[in-house]
């Protein structure tokens, strides 16, 4: 069935029509129980109607962590979703801005932030979280932005947000204060927040290349929000540093702790009955969210040099440290350019593995496969010394980010006799003739 209407809560609707989502309707806690709940529900996404703590809000999660549901929020495929993206990055959408949003629907001008549910997820947080903060910023040349930021908890007009040396890191370094951050949104709009793409690229009109997101002024601050969103704060970035953390990231590790900035709350405005939003640290949706652009990204770099025809960044690589790309090899050293062109498009890639087009990469057996009976590491292994890895990866150095990368060429030589390579086939038979 198609969407046609582009808020989160008429997606929501439409999913509990198919009986898609899970209604918990028994009193539930912010203190563990939500993160636990969705973990266990795991990809299905989950509506708490009863939140001991703020009966105020009901609270969605899960919602991205099936890539079948996103693709269908964008009336869309999982097979297209991939080709939808990169044509809204490379032609974004128009804004379109409307007056009296449903997102003021309630204004709060002396805000309290013990009003909303911050969320403790594992048990050595240093403070309850909302982790499904978008921030959305103007900067006079590059226009807007919009990303994921967490929200630590710190007093009823304070968070602190862990800032990565990304776009707004460079909006803040500029003199950009002013943001926006907005809770409770449309796929659409979740997934162009968590797309990189080079700065001055709004992913407000990626936005709505996606879907037909409608958008209207902030209150105090002249600032562009979904029309939709179920609750915004608005707010100043201060030049006050506290330490941010210990939190769980997308690799189930705690994220180290960091000075990061504290962000001042100076009015807060929602829809009636407000559906809060969270995103299980380190679950299917973080994963979705943060990978499944990167893998886009890793998929267009690739394709420049070499037929590429899928790209996985793996679960067990915590959908962000790993990829297999598997390639229709032309040229000997397809592999090759694959990896390094990988490398190229995210950079806190650490192994990547090439695979040639018969190999399944959603099936882990099949790739160690390839490995297996394919590679002879001392000519198909790429190691690289001395590279900048991710922040998160405990096992590289956590000040430099220093870190060793490799890639693997599991891919048949050309010039061997590929028949050599392939499974033997079995003939198939049907299993009813003979169990009777
Ligand atoms: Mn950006």
């Amino acid at each position: 069935m198609q969407s046609d209407s582009f808020s989160l809560r008429s997606f929501l609707e439409e999913l509990d029509r198919e009986g898609v989502l899970v209604n918990i309707w028994k009193p539930v806690s912010c203190r563990f129980q939500i993160p636990a709940i969705l973990k266990k529900l795991e990809p299905r996404p989950v509506l708490f109607h009863n939140i001991v703590e703020h009966s105020e809000f009901r609270l969605v999660g899960n919602i991205c962590a099936d890539r079948n549901i996103v693709s269908r929020s964008l009336n869309t495929s999982a097979n297209s979703l991939r080709d939808k993206i990169i044509d809204a990055i490379e032609n974004p959408g128009e804004i379109n801005i409307i007056e009296n949003p449903p997102c003021q629907e309630i204004v709060i001008d002396e805000p309290d932030l013990r009003r909303l549910p911050f969320i403790w997820t594992g048990l050595n947080d240093k403070a309850p979280y909302i982790s499904a903060s978008i921030i959305i910023a103007y900067d006079r040349e590059y226009g807007y932005n919009a990303s994921f930021h967490r929200l630590m908890f710190l007093d009823k007009e304070r968070v602190a947000a862990r800032i990565v040396p990304r776009h707004l890191y460079k909006y803040i370094e500029r003199g950009v204060r002013d943001v926006a951050i907005t809770i409770g949104n449309h796929p659409a709009f979740m997934l162009a927040s968590a797309i990189t793409t080079e700065i001055g690229r709004s992913e407000l009109q990626i936005a709505s290349k996606l879907a037909p997101i409608k958008y209207a002024k902030t209150l105090t601050n002249n600032l562009l929000v979904p029309a939709d969103s179920e609750v915004v704060l608005e707010g100043r970035i201060t030049d006050e540093f506290v330490d941010e953390g210990p939190f769980i990231d997308i690799l189930g590790t705690y994220d180290a702790v960091r000075k990061e900035r504290i962000i001042e709350i100076t009015c807060i405005t929602m829809r009636r009955n407000p559906i809060f939003q969270y995103i299980l640290p380190s679950g299917l949706e973080h994963k979705n969210l943060m990978g499944y652009p990167r893998e886009v990204a890793i998929f267009k770099e690739v394709s420049k040099i070499c037929e590429c025809l899928d790209v996985r960044l793996t679960p067990g690589g915590a959908s962000w440290l790993n990829a297999v790309i598997k390639i229709k090899k032309k040229n000997e050293d397809d592999p090759r350019k694959a990896i390094e062109a990988a490398f190229k498009a995210h950079e806190s890639l650490k192994y990547v593995i090439v695979v040639d087009e018969d190999v399944d990469i959603d099936n882990p057996l099949e790739v160690e496969w390839a490995i297996a009976t394919r590679t002879q590491l001392d000519k198909d292994l790429i190691v690289k010394l001395g590279e900048k890895g991710s922040s998160l990866d405990p096992s590289a150095d956590q000040i430099t980010r220093e870190t060793c990368k490799a890639g693997l060429d599991a891919t048949i030589p050309l010039n061997r006799d590929r028949s050599k390579f392939m499974k033997a086939k079995i003939p198939d038979v049907d299993l009813k003739q003979f169990l009777e």
